[in-house]
């Protein structure tokens, strides 16, 4: 009998959020690089270098810099196994982002330290809030000037209403980063040179309170530190794990990912501090991570991760018990049985063989086709986990093959990316096979959709823009949608599974068909359907 409880006991499963740009996947790199899982870091954007950063492996992501899909990986780290899911900040793309959090325990926030809390972390910080998972606060880029740490602090506790508890402090915050003080061990550890972050870096630590510090450190800074640690002590929130796992007490960190200043002790820390695989809630109540069923559910579905394979992965969040190559598993999507084979585990395109997870594990699952977003997958009984609902797209777009030969693949990378959850189709009711609309969150989503359809699926896009910015589930309905009362600029249609749906212009629209049309009611999300009607 494999040791559940201990294998739980050491996993850590998190993800990365921020604003665009913060630096996600170059702390993710440089996590996996202290986890020794790769020798030496791309840069995201390296100049001259061939190297590209390990969890951005799409072609399109290279191009840019940016992320636009999250990834999973996994390393080691003293005892600890490790799961990490970097996130892309990109609004466009904020749909995979908010999945991807649903399938974690933790959230790493991290922010530029010249930037202080942006837009878009705003946004992601309430998803966790909504969700309840802890959150950490990693202060990045102190290789360059900043705000004064005091001032994100407070940025920090009036914008998004979280009390901070730095865990340690940095030194030099003008361009002039020397290294950061330890509060927990009144340590300073000082930087020395680096090879702009490729390999793990040299560090000296020395007694903040000795004379050794006055040796290693230039008075001006030694000074600084002191007047800072005697403020902190008096002002600063005490570390209270309860309000950490309340969602009321971030742990603060600081350092530069570019140059791995900081790193090492920001995931010492961070590792032991924050907790394993919690009790997760599904239909029949909360399942522990220790019940001895195996369970957990698919949060991301992704084909073609490999070129060369064209293969399909099913990414599944193991949440009890022990998973075993080839088991049998009842799965929720088919409603019927199935055998579990050649799972996966990864090291962003580089994937390996798994014989045995435990629960906090991330794994893919090749994936013939048979699942969907959110579903679940079980030993010992029926079980479903809370689902994964679908997202009002903002944007709408008649798209179609320019070359009508390729109607098939056109049709099969539609149906693949829509199930990815990238786009959601839609279709206007008795206008015939020909035409499809795709709804995005962002305008980037038809990029990607346009690019991966040409590089995956040889097909052309012909895409039309359409005015539409709304999209409204039909809940009740007082008579047939066709023959609501409609303003002129919407339109009724149906989603992926043949559900009533209405375009809107503008929100006056929606307001005025709701005040027409007494006894209906319109949603902004709905629950996912396994049926893929439409494409077929
Ligand atoms: N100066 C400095 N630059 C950094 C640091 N960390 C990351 N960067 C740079 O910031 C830019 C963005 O880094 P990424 O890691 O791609 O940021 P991201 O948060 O993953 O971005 P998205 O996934 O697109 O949201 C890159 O040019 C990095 O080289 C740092 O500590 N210091
Ligand atoms: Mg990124």
């Amino acid at each position: 009998m494999r040791d559940l409880a201990g294998e739980v006991k050491r996993r850590r499963t998190f993800a990365i959020i921020s604003h665009p740009d913060a630096g996600k996947t170059t702390l993710t790199e440089k996590l996996l690089l202290y986890g020794g899982a790769i020798r030496q870091a791309g840069s995201v954007k390296a100049r001259r270098a061939a190297r590209h950063a390990t969890s951005d492996w799409m072609e399109i992501e290279k191009q840019r810099g940016i992320s636009v899909t999250s990834s999973a990986m996994v390393f080691d780290y003293e005892g600890y196994r490790v799961n990490i899911l970097d996130t892309p900040g990109h609004q466009d793309f904020s749909e995979d982002t908010y999945r991807t959090l649903v399938a974690a325990d933790g959230a790493v926030m991290l922010i530029d330290c010249a930037r202080g809390v942006e837009a878009q972390t705003i946004k992601l910080f309430k998803v966790c809030r909504m969700r309840g998972i802890p959150i950490f606060t990693f202060v990045n880029k102190l290789d360059r000037a900043g705000k004064d740490p005091f001032d994100l602090i407070s940025e920090i506790e009036s914008v998004l209403g979280i009390s901070v508890c730095p865990i340690n402090w940095p030194i030099g915050t003008h361009g002039d980063f020397q290294g950061v003080y330890h509060r927990d061990t009144r340590q300073v550890e000082l930087y020395r040179g680096g090879d702009h972050g490729q390999r793990k870096v040299d560090a000296l630590l020395v007694a903040a309170d000795g004379p050794e510090l006055e040796a290693a450190l230039a008075a001006g800074y030694v000074e600084k530190l002191r007047e800072d640690i005697e403020l902190l002590d008096i002002a600063g929130d005490a570390f209270d794990l309860d309000k950490l796992l309340a969602g009321e007490l971030s742990p603060m960190f600081f350092g530069s990912a570019g140059n791995n200043f900081g790193v090492e002790p920001f995931l010492k820390r961070f590792l032991a501090l924050t907790t394993p695989p919690q009790p997760r809630r599904a239909d029949e109540g909360l399942i522990d991570p220790e019940d001895s069923r195996f369970s957990g559910f698919i949060f991301k579905i992704q084909a073609n991760m490999n070129p060369a394979h064209r293969d399909r992965l099913a990414f599944l969040r193991i949440c009890s018990g022990v998973f075993e190559r080839n088991m049998t598993v009842w799965h929720s999507g088919g409603q019927k049985q199935l055998r579990l084979t050649q799972p996966q585990q990864f090291m962003a395109q580089e994937h390996e063989g798994v014989d045995t997870a435990f629960p906090g594990d991330i794994i893919g699952l090749f994936d013939p086709g048979l699942f969907r977003l959110g579903d679940t997958l079980s030993t010992g009984g029926q079980l479903r986990y809370e689902g994964i609902p679908l997202f009002a797209p903002e944007f709408f777009s008649r798209v179609s093959p320019l070359d009508s030969m390729k109607r098939k693949q056109f049709v099969k990378g539609i149906a693949q990316l829509s199930q990815e959850g990238a786009v959601q189709t839609f279709k206007r009711p008795g206008v015939g096979r020909e035409e499809l609309i795709v709804g995005v969150v962002g305008v980037l989503q038809l990029e990607v959709l346009e690019y991966r359809l040409k590089v995956e699926y040889g097909v052309e896009l012909r895409r039309e823009d359409l005015p539409y910015r709304y999209v409204r589930w039909v809940g009740e309905a007082p008579r047939e949608v066709g023959k609501l009362r409609l303003t002129s600029t919407t339109v009724p249609a149906l989603d992926r599974s043949g559900r009533d749906v209405l375009l809107f212009e503008n929100e006056w629209s929606i307001r005025l068909v709701t005040e027409n049309n007494e006894g209906l009611t319109l949603m902004e999300t709905a629950d996912r359907m396994e049926a893929d009607e439409m494409m077929e």
